[in-house]
């Protein structure tokens, strides 16, 4: 909040004004500053833009092709099983790294969704017209952050939602995880508290674009036809081998780290898949293009298929758009979703700190 300073007060006539010029400017820029709502710098601010590093993460050409999309043994959005025929591109390689990122906001100054204050003006405009306003301490800038505490069984839930969820103020892609977090050689960790919104935007300014949901679906599979895994048919941990990062153990209380780390792992730890991509399953959720339609299968189109012109809203009235790959917290008790078939969703302003993405290129 901003606060006015307190008018100064009289000064002795026994100083000259030449002794007191240089107190009074000084006075008088702490006071602007602190009219203009300065907060002192975080640590973690400068930790993570100390991070940049704008060298070109590598791309993988994807070669046109025909692939199933989708599965008929599976949750009703990735039914039917249907083909499609895509033109060439360029995918990264791996996750957008912190590093990446930080060179973004390093020659931009941009700012993250979930580093602005809401505002409830424009947020209402997605809502029912009946939503009460929130609190003013309540309309803070911040993001949702994984807190492993709670019961699968939805019953138990209080507030309507999954408990190992919350909003906490500060957490952004510099605190992932709020105040007290920072990204501490963290630099070849995947960006997550990602919105939809600002994976567009580093994607158009590194001259890029977000990859449309099939062409990540098509990517994921490796050139395997029909796999339940990007890697093939082996269960995770099978024969000791271990594919991706996901959480084992008992959700969410619990994270056993089976395949080597609990919480998120720097990028490209796990053997690539059959189009030498890294993490296109688990790690961070991956945002596309598109928005999403549950039932967008029954009538895409064959060819190039960009999603619907307006996607199916959320309960509470948001059109969402596709994530996809799953990430650190897919566990097969409760949501197996780092198979290349599943889909996912959120609002384009939502960001957590399991979230980021990877860009795409049209190949010419
Ligand atoms: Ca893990
Ligand atoms: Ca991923």
């Amino acid at each position: 909040m901003s606060r006015r300073p307190k008018n100064p007060q009289a000064q002795s006539k026994t100083f000259s004004w030449f002794v007191l010029a240089p107190v009074i400017g000084v006075g008088a820029l702490l006071g602007v500053v602190i009219a203009v709502g300065y907060k002192p710098a975080d640590p973690s601010d400068g930790i993570a833009l100390d991070l940049a590093d704008a060298t070109p993460g590598e791309m993988v050409l994807i070669p046109e092709g025909t692939f199933v999309m989708g599965r008929d043994n599976g949750p009703e959005d990735e039914k039917p099983a249907h083909e499609v025929t895509l033109a060439p591109f360029y995918l990264d390689k791996t996750e957008v790294t912190n590093a990446q990122f930080a060179a973004f906001v390093k020659a931009t100054g941009y700012v993250t969704r979930a580093e602005k204050k809401p505002n409830w003006e424009e947020m209402r405009r997605n809502l029912p017209p009946d939503t009460p306003q929130p609190l003013p301490e309540d309309m803070v800038a911040g993001s949702a952050v994984f807190y492993p505490h709670g019961s699968l069984n939805p019953a138990e839930w209080k507030s309507g939602g999954p408990p190992w969820w919350r909003y906490v103020p500060g957490a952004c892609w510099r605190r992932p995880e709020g105040r007290g977090s920072d990204l501490r050689d963290k630099g070849n960790f995947p960006v997550v508290q990602i919105a939809w919104e600002d994976a567009a935007a580093y994607a158009g300014w590194a001259g890029k674009r977000l990859p449309t949901e099939a062409e990540w679906e098509y990517a994921a599979r490796g050139g395997l036809v029909r796999k339940e895994y990007c890697w093939g048919d082996a269960r995770p941990g099978e024969g000791g081998k271990w594919y991706a990062n996901a959480h084992q153990g008992d959700f969410p209380n619990t994270d056993t780290a089976n395949d080597g780390f609990a919480g998120l792992a720097p990028i490209a730890q796990y053997p690539p898949n059959g189009y030498g991509l890294y993490d296109m399953s688990g790690n961070a959720w991956e945002w596309c293009q598109d928005w999403y339609d549950p039932r967008y299968y029954a009538t895409s189109p064959r060819d190039n298929p960009k999603g619907p012109d307006v996607g199916e809203p959320d309960a509470m009235g948001q059109l969402q758009k596709v994530r996809r790959g799953g990430s650190f917290l897919c566990n097969d008790s409760y949501c197996k979703r780092y198979v290349p078939s599943a889909r996912d969703c959120n609002p384009t302003d939502s960001s957590a700190n399991h979230t980021g993405f990877r860009c795409a290129k049209t190949a010419k």
